[in-house]
């Protein structure tokens, strides 16, 4: 494959045009003027003040001191790429839109992965919900699927998303804790707004810590419409589902991985493009007819709430593919505008009181982040087709619009631009018959909190289930007041008792069988807040395999990241037998020596060094290989670094390989005494441990891994 993929289609044809490469090209002022020197300012003799007059200097400075927008207030910190989307199979029954029914097209696609919480600048294993946005620049005009890497969100209302914010941002007397939830006012909005438990034990589980973007689901959340061309409407929940399976890192690598590269997302996307694997995702729908709408123990519209897929099975009709990085991060990755409502004929909105907000919402901030209404204008956001329209001026605008009229209708202009009918492809919203109070408040439908939070935790795996455990421990441990921990308390007992009990033992508080004052559940003061209470959980369906990683595919171990321990003379024979099959399928190995530079093989060869073992860590590594080789395995014996990289690798439940000396290396770990493990090899055919990396973690060995002093 080749690196980035430059394959032309519509809009990378459109970017070209804007693209700048300065190759030979001589420098010049902003205005076009050839310039001589960039490196000294104009000044009155030799060690003289600097002059005003001094253009160069007042230019290159000014431009400077603008150079940053406003980060986003959510999700600021993310990684973008190009890629497009293929159709296997035509929806028509189901949607007019032209990607879901012509299986020629390859719609370009533009999409940005994120954490939530955090600042532009934060660590990319912060526990929290990924962003999951794809720009589809469709023939029809552009389509934004903005969605998260769960399929839930934390509240049912618009009306709250500034509370649930402002709650979980660092709170703002100290501006502490950055890109964490683990803190009071957090749990303090949590405990006492039930409808966010859905959202959190999923927070909570290991889908808050991904190995990789490329290891994640993606999930439009909403329930949307698709619409046909008699105008018929279903029910809609997209999907994208990796090929890679869905991956996580366990909580004490994501604390590590914290420090060691806290771009290890935002890497492993580049690298992956570059290396020409790139990151593929299947899309599928859960297709709801109509009529069914009310047959759910659930309300469709509220955005707390999944439809499991032992129900309504998702089908797939298409895959995405991201080929190409971005040329400039700021052009693209921070300058990209996604917009809920950017919608295509085909596709439609429900009710749902979240999405509704949220069509306001992104607008909005798209005026103060990039600063003009004119931001659609900006080559990452432009659509594919022509836009002509009566919206005019603004700042930074780019177009020239021609002519005498700037209204509708008009005959000046010859009534141009003219309208356009339904059946010549225009935009017309589904006419869902509407007959209501106007009335402010919670439908009855959203009132239940814990019967999918509890659906969640009965499907997870054992393994699962101990690190959901785990993570209530450490964010209610990180909280000051005791008060709110119980009440926290209180609300995962209505999800699971025994998962409570255990939390509460970490934190050595009991769990209560009351709380002090009822869940103002959103209610409004004239409701009486006690006739709204959430009812105890039902148990409408005991577990949904979908929902736990244990069931996510493990089949390959394309661009896992093997750190091969090596120092001169490590033994080639053992090396190369193992490299040659498992990279073959995508593996890559990264030899990590005592120094950098190079090292021998014991065959005299010279190899690259890939990390010094001073610069790297083992937590950004899959698994370990030692090859054979005397002088090798005397030599990394005597650096201890080494010993703490394999007890890592041993606690993370990663596989270890070694052969021949290799094997003397692991005497001096705690791998010594458990060399029966399943998933540590010595002297065993490569295509044991090729098996055993595929299957990226040995939860078996979780009881041994947690006596490992690392
Ligand atoms: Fe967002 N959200 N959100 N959100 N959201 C933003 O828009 C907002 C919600 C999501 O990579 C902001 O352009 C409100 C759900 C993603 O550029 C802002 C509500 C889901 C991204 C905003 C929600 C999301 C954003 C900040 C409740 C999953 C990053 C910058 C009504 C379905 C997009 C921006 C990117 C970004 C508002 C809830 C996903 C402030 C008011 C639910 C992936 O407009």
């Amino acid at each position: 494959m080749a690196k980035n993929d430059n394959t032309e289609n519509k809009k990378t044809k459109d970017l070209k045009q804007f693209e700048k490469n300065a190759e030979n090209k001589a420098m010049t002022t902003n205005q076009g003027l050839k310039v001589n020197d960039t490196n000294n300012s104009l000044k009155a003799g030799e060690r003289g003040s600097t002059l005003l007059e001094d253009f160069l200097l007042r230019e290159k400075i000014t431009h400077f001191d603008h150079e940053r927008i406003p980060e986003r207030i959510v999700h600021a910190r993310g990684s973008g790429a190009h890629g497009y989307f293929e159709l296997y199979n035509s929806i028509e029954k189901y949607s007019k839109a032209g990607i879901f029914t012509d299986t020629e097209r390859k719609t370009p696609v533009f999409v940005r992965f994120s954490t939530v919480a955090g600042s532009k600048g934060s660590a990319d294993l912060a526990r929290d919900v990924r962003g999951f946005a794809v720009k589809f620049y469709t023939e029809e005009g552009t389509w934004d699927l903005v969605g998260n890497n769960m399929p839930v969100f934390f509240i049912q209302d618009a009306m709250k998303f500034p509370d649930l914010v402002h709650a979980v941002k660092p709170e703002p007397n100290k501006d502490i804790p950055q890109a964490a939830s683990a803190h009071d006012t957090f749990y303090d909005f949590v405990s006492r707004t039930t409808e966010t438990l859905h959202n959190q034990i999923w927070a909570m589980s290991d889908r808050a810590i991904p190995r990789s973007f490329r290891m994640m689901e993606g999930f439009g959340i909403h329930t949307f419409r698709l619409i046909n061309d008699k105008g018929e409407s279903h029910f809609v929940k997209f999907h994208w589902k990796p090929k890679l399976g869905v991956h996580s890192v366990t909580w004490d690598e994501a604390v590590k991985i914290n420090g060691a590269d806290s771009d290890f997302h935002r890497r492993d996307l580049w690298d992956a493009i570059e290396s020409g694997h790139y990151p593929e995702w299947e899309f599928g729908i859960q297709v709801v007819p109509q009529e069914d709408e009310h047959k759910f123990d659930f309300d469709l519209l509220d955005p707390t709430k999944l439809i499991p897929e032992k129900m309504v099975p998702v089908e797939i009709i298409g895959k995405m593919t991201l080929n190409r990085n971005p040329e400039n991060f700021f052009a693209e990755t921070e300058q990209v505008a996604f917009l809920p409502g950017h919608i295509v004929p085909g596709i439609d909105f429900t009710n749902d009181p979240l999405l509704q907000g949220r069509l306001f919402s992104y607008r909005d901030t798209q005026l103060s982040r990039l600063g003009s209404p004119n931001f659609h204008q900006i080559p990452i956001n432009r659509p594919l087709g022509e836009v002509y329209n009566n919206q005019r001026d603004g700042h930074m605008q780019m177009d020239i619009p021609k002519g005498q009229t700037a209204y509708f209708p008009n005959s000046l202009g010859g009534g141009c631009p003219h309208l356009s009918k339904m059946a010549e492809g225009a935009f017309h919203s589904y006419e869902e018959r509407i007959d209501a109070k106007k009335i402010r408040t919670r439908s009855e439908s959203f009132n239940d909190h814990f019967s999918q939070p509890a659906l969640f935790y009965r499907s997870l795996a054992n393994w699962e289930k101990e690190h959901v455990a785990d993570a209530y421990i450490f964010e209610l441990g990180k909280c000051y007041y005791t008060h709110i921990k119980e009440r926290m308390l209180w609300a995962v007992s209505q999800i699971d008792t025994a998962l409570a009990q255990k939390v509460a033992k970490g934190l050595g508080l009991r769990v209560p069988d009351t709380i002090d004052q009822p869940i103002n559940q959103a209610i409004g003061a004239d409701a009486d807040v006690t006739q709204h209470q959430p009812p105890a959980k039902k148990n409408y369906l005991e577990s949904d395999p979908a929902l736990s990683q244990a069931n996510t595919r493990f089949n390959s171990i394309a661009t896992r990241q093997i750190a091969v321990l090596a120092a001169d003379g490590f033994s080639m024979s053992d090396y190369q037998n193992i490299k040659t099959i498992l990279e073959k399928e995508g593996a890559m190995f990264k030899i990590v020596a005592p120094h950098g530079g190079k090292i021998n093989c014991d065959q005299n060869m010279e190899h690259n060094v890939d990390a010094a073992i001073m610069t790297t860590e083992s937590v950004l590594y899959d698994a370990i290989y030692i090859p054979g080789g005397k002088a090798s395995i005397e030599t990394l014996r005597g650096v201890s670094k080494y010993k703490k990289f394999i007890n890592e690798a041993f606690k993370h439940c990663k596989a270890i390989a070694v052969d021949n000396e290799g094997d003397i290396l692991l005497d001096d770990t705690f791998v010594k005494d458990y060399k029966a493990d399943k998933a540590v090899f010595i002297n065993a055919k490569p295509e044991a441990f090729r098996d055993a990396i595929a299957k990226h973690r040995h939860w078996d060995r979780m009881e041994t891994a947690s006596k490992v002093p690392a």
